[in-house]
């Protein structure tokens, strides 16, 4: 019980309550052009906001409002206003295409709509009944920028209740169905005073940073509520590369950094000539996070990685281990407050050592919005996150596999992300997936999809000096028989790995 009061508005907490603590002149976010506003400065402009939603464009509590747009300032206030006013954020990518946009209105009753002016038009492409679109950042008469004047009187947050729905997030969908999850305004506070502020441990002069984006709620956490929680500052920008981030984190002084162990990966590529000394903490998740690139990166910046394991239907970050007490190649502990276990299919307990279903809960967990799996993931009153796990004999949680991404070849259980991990091992590997393939013979066969450094001919010898490799890394049975060459594996837009379309061959 994280001990919150009946009623409660995230919003007003982040904001008004951080100010109240610690004054409205430390800086609270930035962005590329120069732009950096302090906590009153955002403040004014999220109460400016919250008028124009109220006043202007008829939103009324409970409301669904979509915000769309690259990773800005003006993103985050605007989602702020949606929270002071009471109304419910559905975020969404700026990737996301017009039938997605549309897919996710029809689903979450969307009424309304704030959306960067430079991302609008795929939302007009969408075509969604009603829908009722003002932008931001554009030049038009009607702009919710231009029309905010940040001079007004203070705006009076809606007064929720702590358990009203604040948030719908998506779920990315590495099979392709979204499914839209409920957060309460609680939870968004919860997020902060479980991962941030117990393993995290974000101090006022921290400046967070990273390539999630705010619509991903590895992003929303990890750029907004994490420090506005703390007191921070973020520095908010769209991911444009290893090379971007890279200085962005020497120009804006990045100390904490949020990002997935595929941008670790390319980052250590581009590493020499800049300056990291900033940094002193970097989360990894969004991804299982290899023990080879945890230590490759440890090496090159003697920076221990926070991995962690959240998931949309958690809101966060849910087990995690931070300094002394990472196990690289583990994802840690239960982040305090939550309790985990791995269970077998009649959902009790396997012994330690065993792999079985992760199974987690505490004080947020899956809300589908009307959606009949919402079942299927909780069980028991436990999240079944679809990840298989062990628990060594320590209390360690170390990942197997997506549930369904274990392949099963002449008997032999075999999880693809070890193989992965051996595969990233060699020198010449920069992304591998490993899935299984329908085999007469042996049920399934195990298939590496693999992309090399560049320069690295993709031919036969290759082939067999990855094939040789992973042999004498890992158990022989557990060696790709087949290696396939490609530029870039295919992902979500929030960048997780979409193995099923490895399996399908949709691509080639
Ligand atoms: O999906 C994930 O992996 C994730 C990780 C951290 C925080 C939130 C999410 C959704």
């Amino acid at each position: 019980d994280l001990g919150y009061p009946d009623r409660l508005n995230c919003g007003a907490e982040l904001l008004d309550g951080t100010i109240a603590r610690l004054g409205p002149d430390r800086p609270a976010l930035r962005d590329a052009h120069g732009l950096v506003w302090s906590y009153g400065e955002l403040r004014a402009r999220v109460d400016a906001l919250a008028r124009q939603l109220t006043d202007r464009l008829g939103v009324v509590p409970g409301n669904r409002v979509l915000l769309r747009g690259p990773t800005t300032p003006w993103l985050a206030a605007c989602w702020l206003a949606v929270m002071k006013a009471g109304a419910v954020a559905v975020t969404v990518l700026a990737a996301h295409r017009p039938d997605e946009l549309a897919t996710f209105c029809r689903i979450a009753r969307v009424r309304h709509a704030l959306c960067d002016a430079v991302a609008v038009a795929d939302l007009d492409r969408a075509k969604v009944p009603g829908l009722r679109i003002a932008t931001f950042g554009g030049d038009g008469p009607d702009d919710l920028v231009r029309c905010a004047r940040p001079d007004g009187a203070p705006y009076r947050a809606v007064p929720t209740a702590a358990d009203d729905v604040a948030l719908i997030a998506f779920t990315s969908g590495t099979t392709g169905h979204p499914k839209g999850c409920l957060h309460f305004h609680r939870d968004v506070l919860a997020m902060a005073d479980t991962f941030s502020a117990q393993v995290l441990r974000p101090r006022p002069d921290d400046v967070f940073a990273g390539s999630p984006p705010l619509g991903f709620t590895f992003g929303l956490g990890g750029l907004v509520v994490f420090p506005l929680r703390a007191g921070a500052s973020a520095y908010l920008a769209d991911w444009g590369g290893p090379e971007r981030l890279l200085g962005d984190i020497a120009a804006h002084r990045i100390s904490v950094l949020f990002t997935a162990p595929t941008a670790y990966r390319t980052m250590l590529a581009h590493l020499d000539g800049h300056d990291l000394g900033s940094l002193r903490r970097c989360v990894s998740a969004g991804e299982n996070l290899p023990a080879a690139t945890w230590r490759s990166w440890y090496e090159a910046t003697g920076l221990r990685i926070i991995n962690g394991i959240g998931a949309t239907e958690m809101l966060h970050i849910f087990l995690s281990a931070a300094d002394e007490a990472i196990r690289p190649g583990t994802t840690g502990l239960p982040v305090p407050g939550f309790e985990a276990r791995v269970v077998g299919s009649d959902g009790r307990p396997v012994p330690d050592g065993e792999p079985g279903l992760l199974a987690v809960r505490g004080p947020t967990g899956c809300r589908y919005l009307a959606d009949a799996r919402q079942t299927a993931y909780v069980r028991d009153g436990w999240n079944l996150t679809g990840d298989t796990y062990v628990r060594d004999r320590d209390g360690y949680f170390r990942y197997v596999a997506r549930a369904d991404d274990m392949i099963i070849s002449a008997g032999y259980n075999i999880a693809g992300p070890e193989v992965e991990d051996a595969l990233l091992r060699h020198p010449d590997v920069t992304e591998a997936a490993v899935v299984g393939r329908p085999d007469e013979e042996r049920g399934q066969v195990v298939v590496a999809h693999v992309v090399l450094r560049d320069g690295v001919p993709p031919g036969a010898e290759t082939v067999a000096a990855l094939r040789s490799f992973v042999k004498a890394e890992i158990a022989p049975y557990k060696c790709p028989r087949e290696v396939v060459f490609h530029r870039a594996l295919p992902r979500t837009p929030t960048g997780k790995l979409q193995r099923f379309r490895l399996r399908d061959r949709d691509l080639e």
